[in-house]
């Protein structure tokens, strides 16, 4: 009989290994959410192309998704997971707040999250591995329980910088509460008192619409640039270089480049402001010495990358093929 019991218990352990390994456990309030998500926004669509919301409402969507953008791709992305570059406290603080209107959880999930895309890439241990495919990576890895490899290869990443800094910490502490009022009442509320918007157009379009239309332009990271586009840098990974993600993400759709130089605060090559926004941010803000220590990459060391391990795309290695 007591045999009988670790058996049992034995089986129950690796049916739940394996269903961590195999099959997705679907966290249904999230599915809930992205549904009533994507209907609300397709209202808010309906009530853009109809006329029926005032124009100064959409305008005022696409500045504070902007802003929000700002914050994880100038904040999260390059001064906290990645420390391309330092940032005083007033600029940390501005990203802190930007990044905190984007909804994309706190700065510290956000950065463990991506320093462990980044030390895994595209193996279980990676909470998006685009080789679960397009959906996976894109939205589907939201919905379901993370691989068990996540938890446990991710515990290896180091957390301490960001629980040095108070900004991020209280930003943690104090997310619950603040994140919903940043992210959906402010937006929701501006335009309501500012140019007298109906409040229920204002919610579906500056809140419902703006979020959800930057989290899949965010989205096309993870998931279009890990399939589609070139490899100029290093053919053997699957993060590609594509411009119509880079203009979408402000700038962070350089992913070949980034995932094989992640220090560069310009998160690409050439960094030119029409495709990498939030590179003039930090340019703008290091000329005010609020952001110091850019780090970047020597022109000799992209031209060797690229002759060694490059797919041929790129112009340098056009110009060695001529020689
Ligand atoms: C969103 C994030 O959308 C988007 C990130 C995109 C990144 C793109 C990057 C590309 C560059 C930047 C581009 C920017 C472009 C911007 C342009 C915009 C126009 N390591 O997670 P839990 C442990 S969010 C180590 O609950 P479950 C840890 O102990 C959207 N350990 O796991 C943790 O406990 P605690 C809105 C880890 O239960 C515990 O496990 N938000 C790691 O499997 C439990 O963690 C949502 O939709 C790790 N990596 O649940 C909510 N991870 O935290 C989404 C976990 O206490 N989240 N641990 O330390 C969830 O509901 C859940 O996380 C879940 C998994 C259901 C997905
Ligand atoms: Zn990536
Ligand atoms: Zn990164």
């Amino acid at each position: 009989m007591h045999c009988k019991n670790i058996d049992s218990d034995a089986k129950t352990y690796q049916t739940y290994a394996k269903r961590r390994d195999y099959e997705w456990q679907i966290v249904w309030r999230n599915v809930l959410a992205f549904i009533y998500l994507h209907v609300a926004s397709l209202y808010g669509v309906y009530l853009i192309i109809t006329l029926k919301s005032k124009i100064w409402t959409l305008l005022f969507a696409v500045l504070f998704a902007s802003l929000s953008a700002m914050g994880v791709t100038a904040g999260a992305h390059r001064l906290w997971a990645h420390r391309a570059y330092k940032a005083k406290w007033p600029l940390r603080l501005f990203l802190a707040v930007l990044q905190t209107m984007a909804f994309q959880n706190h700065i510290y999930e956000w950065v463990r999250d991506h320093r462990v895309h980044h030390k895994f890439t595209e193996t279980d241990a990676d909470p998006h591995n685009a080789k679960r495919g397009f959906f996976f990576s894109h939205i589907g890895w939201l919905m379901v329980r993370k691989h068990k490899d996540v938890f446990e290869k991710g515990a290896t990443v180091d957390m301490s910088d960001l629980e040095k800094d108070p900004i991020v910490m209280f930003q943690k502490k104090t997310y619950l509460i603040v994140m919903p009022i940043l992210c959906f009442l402010l937006p929701a509320w501006i335009p309501v008192k500012l140019w007298g918007e109906n409040p229920w157009y204002s919610w579906y379009v500056a809140a419902m619409f703006r979020y959800t239309l930057s989290l899949h332009f965010t989205w096309l990271v993870n998931s279009a640039a890990h399939i589609w586009g070139n490899r100029p840098y290093d053919k053997y990974i699957g993060a590609t270089d594509n411009k119509t993600v880079a203009i979408c993400a402000f700038g962070e759709g350089w992913h070949n480049y980034h995932h094989v130089f992640p220090w560069d605060y310009k998160a690409a090559e050439l960094g030119h402001y029409s495709t990498n926004i939030s590179t003039a941010l930090i340019d703008w803000a290091a000329k005010y010495g609020l952001a110091y220590d850019l780090k970047t990459v020597s022109g000799d060391m992209i031209r060797k990358r690229v002759s060694r391990t490059g797919d041929g795309s790129h112009p340098l290695s056009k110009g060695e093929a001529n020689s």
